[in-house]
């Protein structure tokens, strides 16, 4: 098997698009789909600041390297949900990641500033931990964004997980997620900041080899709490079709990003949104003025993070 570009021997084979690469015509075919996937959906621009959503795991390392190599402002946030052994991994891998490429790296522990780790507040709250993991993860990256100024926050969604997501959304006809599923989630008035995917054209295996490849190491193992969760069969139901007829994914997330997703316009409900009463993050009217981070949260609690 030859590089498609350079005809020295290939490392990986990407049958959707019909190639095979040599290691560094791979990591610059990533590069491209990553910057192809940011003009395509508009994402953000040259001189903007982003704060990228870091976990330590192989794509959201795999996306600030990325973005760094593509010239891109980045700072990190990892957010230590305290989820045991996993949580003490998947820091390290963080913080080794940014400490050797000089990265600014900004930490937030959940259970300092909330005063539960993920379990617990699932536990108090009643709520799965997967909810109370997003719900967390949504207030913070959001906080730290608008505080600090930042143009954008990118997340490592990759195509596995959209086009898993989509169909999980279609099976069920939850219309108003469908029409809110997007490559960018645009800021809003009331103090959202703009939500960027720019690995929506890279496949989990490609984010994988991209890690693997140029030396970044980060943790193998999935979250413990990811046991069960229905994306997972969303992600083998699709593998099965890709392997069957490879670019299946790509088909059924593009197609949709480019000109289904239009035809469910209007499915969600517009949404009169206020600042928390607490911490001032937007929330919805409805909620009696308290977001839902700050209702999981014991009443005497404060919010405040660290660079680390
Ligand atoms: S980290 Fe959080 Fe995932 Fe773990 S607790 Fe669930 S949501 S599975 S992306
Ligand atoms: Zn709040």
């Amino acid at each position: 098997m030859k590089c498609r570009k350079c005809r020295e021997a290939a490392v990986i084979e990407i049958r959707r698009h019909n190639a095979a690469f040599c290691r560094d015509c791979f990591l610059e075919h990533c590069n491209r789909q990553v910057a192809k996937a940011i003009k395509e959906h508009d994402m953000c621009l040259e001189r903007e600041h982003i704060l990228v959503a870091i976990s330590g795991g192989k794509d959201s390392l795999a996306l600030w390297a990325i973005l760094t190599d593509l010239g891109y402002a980045t700072s990190g946030l990892y957010i230590d949900l305290g989820i045991g052994e996993y949580s003490e991994r998947s820091h390290k891998f963080a913080v080794d990641f940014a400490n050797t490429r000089n990265l600014e790296l900004k930490i937030v522990d959940l259970t300092e500033d909330a005063g539960f780790d993920v379990s617990g507040g699932a536990r108090s709250s009643h709520r799965p931990p997967c909810s109370v993991c997003g719900i967390s993860k949504r207030h913070w990256f959001n906080k730290v964004a608008s505080e600090g100024g930042f143009d954008a926050i990118a997340t490592g969604h990759n195509l596995d997980d959209e086009s898993a997501t989509l169909l999980g959304n279609l099976l069920h006809w939850q219309v108003e997620y469908v029409a809110r599923q997007g490559a960018v989630l645009p800021a809003t008035n009331d103090g959202f900041v703009r939500k960027i995917k720019p690995l929506i054209r890279l496949g989990e295996r490609e984010t994988a080899a991209y890690c693997v490849l140029s030396g970044i190491d980060y943790i193998v193992d999935e979250c413990p709490m990811a046991a069960g969760n229905t994306g997972l069969a969303y992600k083998a139901a699709l593998s099965v079709l890709e392997d069957f007829s490879p670019g299946t994914r790509q088909m059924f997330l593009g197609g949709f990003l480019s000109h289904g997703r239009e035809r469910f316009f209007g499915a969600d409900e517009e949404v009169r949104l206020v600042s928390c009463r607490v911490c001032a993050s937007p929330t919805p009217a409805a909620d009696d003025a308290e977001c839902a981070y700050c209702r999981l949260k014991p009443k005497s609690r404060h919010s405040g993070f660290s660079d680390g």
